[in-house]
């Protein structure tokens, strides 16, 4: 019955501080500008005009569920939605976006996403992102944790190819553009790379899926870091990482993918 209801969370004394609804946001700061949904997750990210993100999406399974559920609006309660400009002596554009979602029985999943974005034409861009998971409950839970990314650099998938290493980190690259994720604490209980789709699928079908530890891929690439962990009654998990945009350094060019040929069933 709570499903969709919004409540301010806050007012804040920031000048450009609001409170706003569910639905889409868009953060902006210098070069680059980033779209966020709250029935889907991030469904782009613009560096100099480019779009290098299909999609950003978190997961989350309990004990009970039999498939991981998707943190949104469809599965959630969305108890409340906050942008800021935090850089507001730079420009007079909101670039932090904070969601608040609870399943009504203990569960609370807060996530935060700053943009910075680099001088235009240095194809360079970053997003922080924080995630809080807080067991509001009597009781310990136990929980699993996906983030899932597909980026699509410099705007199409064909000629991507990427790797996790130090099981942390994971790098994408293409002729022009490169982008890392670091995961910064707590290291994930497991990782994924592969098939961008292929692994949208295990996230959204009806089974109970865990990442299988592939550290690498080419073509339409996609990553997935997984965090299993328990909360005692009122604890919190926080997850720290941090993502970035570079041009590709030259030496990266040669793991280009010439020659795949690739067609894409798009999700809806
Ligand atoms: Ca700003
Ligand atoms: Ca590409
Ligand atoms: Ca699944
Ligand atoms: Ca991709």
């Amino acid at each position: 019955m709570f499903r969709n209801t919004i409540v301010a969370i806050a007012s804040c004394a920031g000048m450009a501080s609001v409170t706003l609804a569910g639905g889409t946001h868009v953060l902006a700061d210098a070069n680059s500008t980033a779209t966020f949904d709250t029935n889907t997750g991030q469904v782009d990210w613009l560096v100099d005009g480019v779009n290098q993100l299909f999609a950003q999406e978190f997961y989350f399974r309990r004990a009970n569920d039999t498939q991981e559920l998707g943190v949104n609006a469809n599965n959630l309660n969305l108890d409340g939605i906050f942008t800021t400009d935090t850089n507001p002596f730079s420009d007079n554009n909101v670039d932090a976006l904070s969601q608040l979602y609870s399943d009504g029985n203990g569960l609370q999943i807060e996530t935060i996403f700053t943009l910075r974005g680099g001088t235009a034409g240095s194809a360079n861009a970053d997003l922080a992102e924080q995630i809080i998971i807080r067991n509001n409950s009597n009781a310990s839970m136990s929980l699993s944790f996906f983030q899932f990314v597909d980026f699509d650099l410099g705007g199409d998938f064909s000629d991507d190819s990427g790797d996790i290493i130090n099981g942390n980190t994971a790098r994408q690259f293409d002729n022009d553009f490169s982008v890392s994720e670091t995961v910064v604490t707590p290291s994930p209980t497991a990782f994924q790379m592969g098939n961008a789709v292929a692994m949208s699928d295990l996230l959204n079908d009806g089974n109970i899926d865990n990442l299988d530890g592939t550290a690498s891929g080419i073509g339409d690439v996609g990553w997935a870091f997984q965090w299993d962990f328990t909360l005692a009654a009122g604890e919190a998990f926080i997850i720290t990482k941090d993502k970035s945009i570079v041009p590709a350094p030259a030496s990266m060019l040669l793991l280009g993918a010439a020659g795949l040929t690739a067609s894409r069933r798009r999700r809806s």
